[in-house]
């Protein structure tokens, strides 16, 4: 088939190294930039598998996220808008690993097992991030495409999330909104200004945000969404990639996992401050207290402070459905238990990895799921959504609910359901302080974390820990879990497990205590369990 002699034509200018071996992880293919050109072009081809097998539009988004600026990347995603589906990511391990002579096989492999019809038509949606090696990897992503015939349509520049959006807009026929980012701004917008527009007297202060933009992708694309804003928000944006590189001493990884303010911004006590990731689809916020102390509002806070809200709308408006809150080992206990003892609502633990959470949160009419690193969202179910709708717009109710229902309206709508969204999070979370007439330090006040500690161990190999309970246990190696628990119980309120990272060749080490210096010493001891 003339089809498959242009793949291997093109192939040809995107070589494998020969006996390189990679593997779609966690959030796709992730490694040094110089590595991935014959991936690019490989995902590109599979992309077009994909998109005629579902007979939909599918993503592929170059980025390496919060990795240092020399690594890229790269993730495709499904029609709704959702991560691929497992199956999916084998096939694209196999092809990636295929050796050049192997690749049409490997892909002809994909066509029978899956029996797709190499006649259907096929439409491929690229985006990339700001890393200097993205142009010419997302070109090798259009070049698969083309090889194989599909239709493409290169959005350049735009955060992960966006292209999320483009995906399910495209696919559900714009009932969720139009594929462009003009389009995504204008509905985000929109409900951001509903949301606000009737808080009483609003300050110039409680409308200033800072934000770090970790010298990425987000910090251009807030730049765009601002103007639409008319000034409801005023963003003082560091690290907008004029100068510095992309995550460096910057970024919501950056921030949590050193616990401290990123290089460049310059904050003064009680300011509101958030920093995004390199992609833009994660979030935290901090701020600084007496005597400089630094305070950080992550993942498990947003989620609490958005469960909260929206629970206390779904009782005023007097709507039964059932909220839950989707949350993985590194949540705070106190999160935890504030969730559950306070406020009542479901919490369910999965395995580290948006895809687990995402899964969870669709069991329920509401799923707000977020990992403490500041990656998440909300989902609204069908039926949900058609309730807070009906209600709003029945003339019949009173007051009180219908304003509720309005409210939850405009928040389903500022919400990026597709993926956890920086942007989109940022302006729910700033509509919700805004609404609740609450500051940073009040936000902050509604638990206090428990001091933890996280650690990397490098080993010689980490797939032999193998982990059950959502990652909370481990299975193997034998005695491990044991020694875990005999340190864990030396301690107060003490919780530890240990996990293989997806995304780097470590083990990573979890700790938490009812003192920092116990949460130091207990992830110490663990750490030299583990080797
Ligand atoms: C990826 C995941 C993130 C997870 C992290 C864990 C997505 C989009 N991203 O970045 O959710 O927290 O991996 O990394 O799924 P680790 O396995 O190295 O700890
Ligand atoms: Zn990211």
């Amino acid at each position: 088939m003339a089809q498959f002699e242009e793949v291997s034509q093109k192939s040809a200018v995107h070589p494998k190294p020969v006996g390189l071996v990679l593997q779609y992880g966690t959030a796709g293919f992730r490694t040094n930039s110089k590595q991935l050109d014959h991936v690019m072009f490989r995902m590109g081809l599979l992309a077009t598998l994909r998109s005629k097998k579902t007979k939909a539009t599918i993503g592929v988004m170059v980025t390496a996220s919060h990795n240092p600026e020399e690594d890229n990347g790269v993730k495709l995603v499904d029609p709704m808008g959702e991560m691929v589906t497992p199956a999916w990511e084998v096939y694209a391990t196999q092809l990636a690993n295929a050796e050049q002579e192997e690749l049409l096989t490997a892909l002809k492999d994909v066509i029978e097992r899956e029996a797709i019809s190499m006649a259907q038509e096929a439409s491929v949606f690229v985006g990339k991030d700001t890393r200097p090696s993205s142009d010419s990897l997302s070109q090798a992503v259009l070049d698969g495409v083309h090889a194989l015939g599909g239709h493409s349509k290169d959005y350049g520049l735009v955060t992960t999330p966006q292209l999320h959006y483009m995906v399910c807009c495209q696919n559900t026929q714009g009932r969720y909104g139009e594929a462009t980012v003009k389009g995504y701004y204008r509905k985000l917008s929109q409900a951001f200004i509903q949301l606000t527009k009737n808080v009483p007297n609003r300050t110039d202060d409680q409308k200033a945000l800072l934000v770090d933009g970790a010298n990425g992708i987000g910090a251009l694309k807030v730049c765009e969404m601002e103007t639409y804003l008319k000034n409801e928000l005023q963003l003082s944006l560091f690290n907008d990639g004029s100068s510095g590189k992309l995550n460096h001493l910057c970024g919501a990884d950056y921030v949590k996992v050193q616990q401290r303010a990123p290089k460049g911004v310059e904050m003064t006590a009680g300011e509101r401050c958030c920093s995004y990731d390199g992609d833009a689809d994660r979030i935290v916020y901090y701020y600084s207290g007496s005597a400089g102390r630094f305070h950080l509002l992550d993942g498990d806070k947003i989620a609490t402070l958005i469960s909260t809200y929206l629970k206390e709308l779904l009782t005023q408006a007097g709507l039964d459905l059932q909220i839950a809150v989707v949350q993985t080992a590194y949540a705070n206990g106190s999160s935890t238990q504030y969730l559950e003892d306070t406020m009542k609502v479901i919490v369910r633990c999965t395995k580290t990895g948006v895809k687990h959470l995402h899964h969870a949160a669709q069991e329920f009419d509401i799923g707000v799921y977020f990992e403490a690193n500041g990656h998440g969202t909300v989902l609204f179910s069908k039926a949900a959504e058609e309730k807070i709708q009906k209600l709003a717009q029945d003339s019949n109710t009173n007051d009180e609910r219908r304003r509720a229902a309005l409210l939850l309206q405009n928040t389903v709508n500022l919400i990026n359901q597709t993926v956890g969204d920086a942007i989109s999070d940022m302006l729910l979370i700033e509509a919700v302080l805004a609404i609740r007439g609450m500051t940073v330090q009040q936000w902050d006040a509604i638990y206090t974390d428990l001091p933890n500690r996280q650690l990397k161990v490098k080993v010689a190999d980490r797939r032999v820990i193998d982990t059950t309970d959502a990652e909370r246990r481990t299975v193997s190696p034998a005695g491990l879990q044991e020694a875990i628990d005999s340190r864990v119980n030396k301690y107060r309120r003490a919780r530890s497990f240990v996990r293989p990272s997806g995304t780097e060749d470590v083990v990573r080490v979890y700790a938490e205590a009812d003192t920092q210096e116990s949460a130091d010493a207990l992830a110490h001891e663990v750490s030299l369990a583990v080797y």
